[in-house]
C-alpha cells in the first residue's frame, strides 16, 4: 500500500494543535527525513513514544511532537506516524506538502479509516460509527456512535448471523440425507429463525427514533394569535429570542432556535398565529405557518386560558388532525378556561415550562434512545428490512416448500446482515459508505 498523508485535525478553524497522520509502509522513513530529535540521534523511533524535536524543510522549522504506531497495532493497522505541530493552517499545509514531497500521496476522504476495515481493524458499522461520532451533536448522538464504534451493534448482528447459520447447517445436512431426517420436527428450526426475526423487528422499531438522535426533533409552536406562542419559545430556549407584544399577529417570520434538552436536540419553529387576515403580510406568515405544520414532528398547540375556546380554535385543531400534538393551556395567571387534555403552563413570566419539556423528551424516546442500541443508519435499517422480507418468507414457507427455497431465503437474510459488518459487502457499497467521511479521518 502507497503511504498516505492527511491534516487529521479541524481544517475548519484556528487550533490549538494540529495534527498530520501519515499511514503506509513509507510512514516512518518519511518521518526519519523530515522530523529531527536529540532522542533519536543514537536510538531508532520506538512505537507509542512521544518525542519533542523539530519539523525542517528548506524554507522552515517547526518545534512539534512526533509518535510512531507500528504495524499492526495502529489505527489502521499499518505504520502510521503523526506530527503534533503548532494550530494554524500555515503550519499544517507546510508539513502536508513536505511530506508529499518524501513521496506520500495526500489520502482520500476516510482513507485512514477504509484501510483500517481493509486490514480487518474494525468491521464497517464499526467505521461508520466514527464516522457518525466525528458528525454528532448531541449526547444522544455520542451515545448511539459509541455503540456503533465500539462493537456492540456489530456484535448483536454477528449473534444473529450466527444463529442463522446454525439453521442452515441443519437444513443442509437434511438436504444431503433426506431420509435419515425425514422425521426430524420443523419447529426448533422455525423457533430460531423466528427469535431472530422478533429481533430484526426490535431493532426497527427502535430506529423510529433515529431521527431524533441524528437530526433532532422540529417542533412547531402553533395557535390563534396573542395566546402566548413566541412567550412559550422565549421561556423552553430560556432567551429573549422572539419579539413578544400585546398586539395579535405580531410573529410573521417562521423563527427557528435549537437547543439540546438533556442530551436530545429540539428545533423549535415559533410561527405565526392563524387566523382569518386582509394583511398582506400576515396572510404570508401564515402560509409559512401552514407549511411549518406540515414539516414538523411534534406540535405545540397553545391555548390562551384567558379566553373561552372557539370556534376558530377547533378549527385549527382540525388542521393538525395527523399530527403528534401536545396540548398546552397558557396565562393560567389570569385565566381559568383550561382546555381538556392539555398541560397548564404560563409562558410569560416563564413557569411550569420544565412539565413542557418532560412532555416532549418523553415523545421524543428519550428513556429507550439513552437505555438502548438504535440503529441510526439508513444503509443499515434497509438491510434489515431487506432481512426481515426473507425471513418471514422462510417461516411462511418452511413447512410447504422444498428445503432448498428455505436455504435460499436465510442466506439471502444472512448475506443482507453481513452487508451491515461488512463482512460480505461490495466494492461499491465500501466506495459509498467511505465517500461520506472527511478527509484525515
Ligand atoms: N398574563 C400572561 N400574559 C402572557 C402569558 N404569555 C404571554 N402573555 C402575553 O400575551 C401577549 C402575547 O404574547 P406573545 O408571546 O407575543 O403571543 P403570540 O402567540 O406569539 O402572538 P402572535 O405572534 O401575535 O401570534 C403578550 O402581551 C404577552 O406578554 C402568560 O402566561 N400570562
Ligand atoms: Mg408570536
Amino acid at each position: 500500500m502507497d503511504t498516505i498523508v492527511a491534516i487529521a485535525t479541524s481544517t475548519a478553524a484556528k487550533a490549538g494543535v494540529n495534527i498530520i497522520r501519515l499511514s503506509g509502509g513509507g510512514a516512518l522513513s518519511t518521518a526519519k527525513s523530515v522530523f529531527f530529535s536529540q532522542a533519536l540521534k543514537a536510538a531508532e523511533m520506538a512505537p507509542n513514544m512521544m518525542y519533542l524535536g523539530t519539523v525542517r524543510a528548506k524554507t522552515f522549522a517547526e518545534k512539534a511532537f512526533c509518535v510512531y504506531f507500528q504495524d499492526p497495532r495502529s489505527y489502521t493497522g499499518e505504520d502510521v506516524v503523526e506530527f503534533h505541530c503548532h494550530g494554524g493552517q500555515g503550519v499544517a499545509n507546510a508539513i502536508l506538502r513536505l511530506c508529499v514531497e518524501q513521496g506520500a500521496r495526500p489520502a482520500l476522504p476516510g482513507e485512514f479509516t477504509k484501510r483500517a476495515f481493509l486490514n480487518g481493524k474494525l468491521s464497517l458499522a464499526e467505521a461508520e460509527g466514527i464516522a457518525a461520532m466525528t458528525n454528532a451533536q448531541s449526547e444522544s448522538e455520542i451515545l448511539q456512535s459509541y455503540k456503533l464504534l465500539s462493537g456492540e451493534i456489530s456484535q448483536g448482528i454477528y449473534a444473529m448471523q450466527s444463529k442463522l447459520i446454525e439453521v442452515l447447517a441443519a437444513l443442509e445436512v437434511r438436504l444431503d440425507y433426506p431420509e435419515e431426517t425425514a422425521d426430524e420436527p420443523n419447529e426448533p428450526q422455525k423457533e430460531k429463525i423466528q427469535a431472530v426475526l422478533d429481533e430484526i423487528e426490535r431493532l426497527l422499531d427502535g430506529a423510529k427514533l433515529s431521527k431524533a438522535i441524528t437530526d433532532g426533533i422540529n417542533v412547531a409552536i402553533v395557535g390563534l394569535p396573542n395566546v402566548g406562542k413566541s412567550s412559550l419559545l422565549n421561556g423552553l430556549v430560556m432567551a429573549d429570542r422572539a419579539i413578544v407584544t400585546e398586539y395579535a399577529g405580531t410573529t410573521r417570520d417562521v423563527l427557528s432556535e435549537t437547543v439540546d434538552l438533556e442530551g436530545i436536540r429540539f428545533n423549535f419553529l415559533d410561527t405565526a398565529g392563524i387566523r382569518e387576515s386582509d394583511n398582506e403580510i400576515e396572510k404570508i406568515g401564515i402560509e409559512r405557518t401552514k407549511k411549518t405544520i406540515k414539516s414538523a414532528d411534534v406540535v405545540l398547540f397553545v391555548m390562551d386560558m384567558s379566553q373561552p375556546e372557539t370556534a376558530e380554535e377547533r378549527q385549527l385543531e382540525e388542521l393538525l388532525r395527523d399530527k403528534q400534538i401536545l396540548r398546552v393551556s397558557n396565562k393560567s395567571d389570569i385565566g381559568k378556561n383550561q382546555r381538556k387534555s392539555s398541560l397548564v403552563i404560563k409562558a410569560k413570566p416563564p413557569r411550569d415550562i420544565e412539565c413542557v419539556k418532560n412532555e416532549l423528551l418523553k415523545l421524543a424516546g428519550r428513556e429507550r434512545i439513552f437505555s438502548t442500541g438504535i440503529i441510526t443508519r439508513e444503509r443499515h435499517i434497509f438491510c434489515l428490512k431487506e432481512a426481515k422480507n426473507y425471513l418471514r418468507q422462510a417461516i411462511s414457507e418452511y413447512d410447504s416448500c422444498p428445503v432448498e427455497i428455505s436455504i435460499l431465503n436465510i442466506r439471502a437474510a444472512c448475506g443482507e446482515l453481513a452487508k451491515i459488518t461488512g463482512s460480505d459487502v461490495s466494492e461499491s457499497i465500501i466506495e459509498e459508505v467511505f465517500s461520506t467521511f472527511c478527509v484525515g479521518k
